[in-house]
């Protein structure tokens, strides 16, 4: 796969650390998550072999680009280690040197030579009104290709889909109350065309880096994780907020926080949907585990199929 490392740079370059360290490292870090057979060798072993088999292609409809940029955050595993190491990225528009045709050409040449293995990452929401037109990907023979064209071409062809972030899982933002466009998630796109490719939800807007991270790294080496109704890895959106909330037991003795500025009590009055959402913020917290919205705002629901509509008002109680 040499010549197809380029587009993201040029040669691999050698970081501080062996492969084999850095995936000691980054096992612990996504360990506390219920991968306790990441230290096995087994999995090390499939990981590196996945990483000359199984490309990943990133491709990106309506979104903000978010969920890229919270990729890109990772700090333990570092993302140049993850790049390298994890996950065999050979298309990714924000980040590739390579642009115009010849990236394009590239994805649908790679698409084509892995097919039926490679991974395709959707981040954003596909706008299906006015044929397309509203997300244009790039062009090929001065032909526009469309982010549907897109997904309808690449999503049959891969061996799985990733939605990444809640645009691509739901619709999100971009299919809130007033969307024109006719914003779609990829599982519901994948229903209108019949493709049966199996999609993974990750959502979130945006979503946590651990949870990409951990979520290619589970399918490269053990394939689809197990799934809730919703489409979402239970090993990362299978708990409650509000059960697992620090103010829990303040929200069971009535004791409500008046203002964002209040550090005790529960901050449901503020508007915290915790009670309506599942994911594991609270104990995997954001910004490398700095905070999270509960300790500065509150939980606006951001992996919910419904979100914003089903959250809004954001700071007003539910
Ligand atoms: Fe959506 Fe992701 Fe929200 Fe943004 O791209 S999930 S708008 S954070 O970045 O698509
Ligand atoms: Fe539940 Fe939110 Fe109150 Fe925490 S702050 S106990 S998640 S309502
Ligand atoms: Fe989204 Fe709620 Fe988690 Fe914040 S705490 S990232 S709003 S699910």
């Amino acid at each position: 796969m040499k010549d197809e490392k380029m587009l993201l740079g040029g040669q691999q370059k050698k970081t501080g650390v062996s492969r084999r360290t850095f995936l000691k490292t980054f096992t612990g870090t996504v360990a506390g998550i219920g991968f306790s057979q990441m230290f096995n060798p087994a999995f090390v072993s499939a990981l590196e072999k996945a990483l000359e088999t199984h490309p990943v292609l990133w491709i990106q409809g309506q979104g903000c680009s978010g969920c890229s940029v919270s990729l890109l955050n990772s700090v333990d595993p570092s993302i140049a280690d993850v790049l390298l190491k994890v996950i065999s990225l050979q298309y990714h528009p924000t980040i590739m040197a390579a642009e115009g045709e010849t990236a394009l050409e590239n994805l649908y040449r790679v698409a084509q030579k892995y097919k039926g293995k490679f991974s395709l990452v959707v981040e954003g929401a596909i706008p299906m009104a006015a044929e397309g037109k509203y997300c244009i990907g790039g062009e090929l023979n001065h032909k526009e290709i469309t982010m549907v064209d897109m997904v309808k071409d690449l999503g049959p062809k891969a061996g799985s889909v990733l939605a990444i972030g809640t645009c691509a899982s739901y619709g999100g933002i971009p299919a809130a109350k007033g969307n024109v466009t006719g914003a779609t998630g990829v599982m519901d796109f994948f229903k209108i065309y019949g493709i049966k490719t199996p999609v993974v939800n990750i959502p979130g807007c945006p979503s946590h880096p651990d949870w990409i991270v951990g979520s290619i790294a589970h399918l490269l080496t053990k394939g689809i994780p197990e799934l809730d109704d919703n489409g979402r890895p239970v090993i990362f959106f299978g708990e409650n907020i509000h059960d697992n909330c620090p103010h829990v037991e303040q929200y069971d003795a009535g004791n409500m926080a008046e203002k964002f500025t209040d550090v005790n009590g529960c901050r449901m009055d503020l508007g915290c949907k915790g009670p309506d959402t599942y994911a594991d913020c609270y104990k995997r917290k954001w910004n490398s585990g700095m905070n999270w919205c509960v300790d500065n705002a509150v939980c606006i629901g951001c992996v919910e199929p419904g979100f914003p509509d089903a959250s809004s008002p954001f700071y007003e109680p539910a």
